[in-house]
């Protein structure tokens, strides 16, 4: 049988639950969820890597009959022993270092020089994962580089 008292109580036990979800949500929403979404958690070995990949930007690579421009090329780099790359431009012109397609590391963020590199200047990106990336310099389309990032082989 339920009584007038009982069936207040009830309520009361609904109200508590609905607040109860509400508030799970409310926390999901505010802490869980930025949580999850923050920047991933990396390596120490790949936050510090003990060398650097350095690649140069030649003089005469504003030429298009010029063979050689992005020295070296085609660059294998591993996560936790090069994973920092720093482009120098050694030219006389100004030059990008642009992904063929959009690429976002997943802690570094966006990947690509933002503007133009001056003579004498450098662009330095850290990787964080594995990934092949092409790239190129947008005034000279013909200077072309590649990336090989993959995981440190033991
Ligand atoms: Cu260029």
């Amino acid at each position: 049988m339920s009584t007038p008292t009982s069936s207040h109580a009830y309520g009361i036990g609904i109200m508590a639950i609905i607040v109860g979800a509400a508030a799970g949500i409310g926390y999901y929403q505010m802490y869980y969820l930025p949580e999850l979404n923050a920047k991933p958690k990396v390596s120490a070995e790949i936050l510090n890597p003990v060398g650097t990949t350095h690649i140069q930007m030649i003089p005469g690579a504003a030429n298009p009959d010029q063979k050689d421009n992005f020295i070296p090329k085609l660059v294998p780099v591993q996560l936790g022993v090069d994973n920092k790359v720093v482009w120098t431009n050694t030219d006389d012109t100004a030059h990008t270092v642009t992904p063929d397609t959009p690429y976002d590391d997943p802690y570094s963020g966006e990947f690509g020089s933002p503007g133009v590199i001056k003579p004498g200047t450098t662009y330095e990106f850290l990787f964080t994962a594995d990934q092949k990336i092409s790239y190129h310099c947008t005034p000279h389309p013909w200077m072309k580089g590649s990336l090989e990032i993959t995981k440190q082989r033991f």
